[in-house]
């Protein structure tokens, strides 16, 4: 088995000790009210995106999220949460420098020390939860569950649904499809930009995600029956119908996006099996980009 689907397999376990740090680490996590800015490359990114769409929903407080490398200069915030699994990103660690003492910083990672722990006092470090794989799942997965559960999100309930997903039929048609597109809302629109990713870093595949309302305005056009749209939550069933006037097949799962992220894993590491790819060799990618 690849290094890859082993570390899908082991979320819903890592999933409950994340719950449970969350508490343990609470006086690190932004109180009620905190405006905070969440930051972080490829799959971090995500991750942030994810944790500020839920948390702004549940009236916690305003909260941004964004790639590292256009983190806007001069704004402030009473937390800014940096978010990279190796610790050694240069984007992130370039932000974490350039606004040390303007506001308080956490960092969460997988990395004791390194240049990460030489700039930031405040760190939640979660090596149990790091990976050998270059593409990220478990560790990308823990530090949401981490975020979600301090703002309130049922973790239990989506470790238990997460291990049906590990168990459930795959949709039909993957193998013979050209091109994937993801949808949610919410905080489901940042697990559908990572779920879509995966399957780029994975099989190279072509996808493509958006917030389910914004489908309409555009990208509809270019669906067919090479396509497969597929939900990470349960929001907006009336646009099923004019999806499949298209000729492309709707997939939509459990209704909880966490866990539905996990299904999706789960199908590219089938998908790289059908193709004879290695998911642990993704093309053109390093487990951490670090720049001159
Ligand atoms: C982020 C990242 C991942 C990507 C790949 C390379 O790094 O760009 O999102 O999937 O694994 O690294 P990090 O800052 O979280 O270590």
């Amino acid at each position: 088995m690849s290094d890859y689907m082993r570390e899908v397999l082991s979320q819903p376990q890592l999933w409950r000790r994340g719950a449970l740090l969350a508490k343990e680490q609470e006086a690190l996590l932004p109180i009620p009210g905190a405006r905070v800015a969440l930051i972080g490359c490829g799959t971090s990114l995500y991750v942030a995106e994810t944790v500020a769409a839920y948390r702004e929903a549940r009236g916690l407080g305003e909260t941004d999220a964004f790639s590292a490398s256009e983190t806007p200069v001069g704004r402030h915030y009473d937390l800014l949460v940096a978010i990279t699994r190796s610790g050694t990103t240069t984007e992130v660690l370039d932000v974490l420098r350039s606004t040390q003492g303007a506001e308080p910083q956490l960092a969460i990672t997988a990395l004791e020390g390194g240049p990460i722990g030489e700039l930031t006092r405040d760190r939640i470090v979660i090596s149990w939860a790091d990976e050998r794989s270059v593409v990220q799942t478990r560790f990308a997965t823990t530090v949401l569950v981490i975020l979600l559960a301090h703002c309130g999100w049922d973790v239990g309930a989506s470790a238990k649904r997460a291990e049906l997903a590990l168990e459930e039929p795959l949709p039909d048609h993957l193998e013979k499809v050209s091109q994937l597109v993801f949808l949610g809302r919410g905080a489901a629109v940042g697990l559908a930009r990572e779920a879509a990713l995966k399957l780029r870093e994975t099989v190279g595949a072509w996808t493509e995600a958006y917030p389910t309302r914004e489908f309409r305005h555009g990208p509809i056009s270019a669906i067919g029956p090479h396509t497969i749209v597929w939900f990470l939550d349960d929001e907006e069933p009336e646009i099923d119908a004019e999806i499949v006037a298209t000729g492309a097949h709707c997939v939509r799962g459990s209704g909880d996006p966490l866990a539905e992220l996990v299904r999706v894993h789960r199908a590219a590491g089938w998908l790289a099996e059908q193709r004879g790819v290695n998911p642990d060799a993704p093309r053109f990618l390093n487990r951490s980009v670090i720049l001159d």
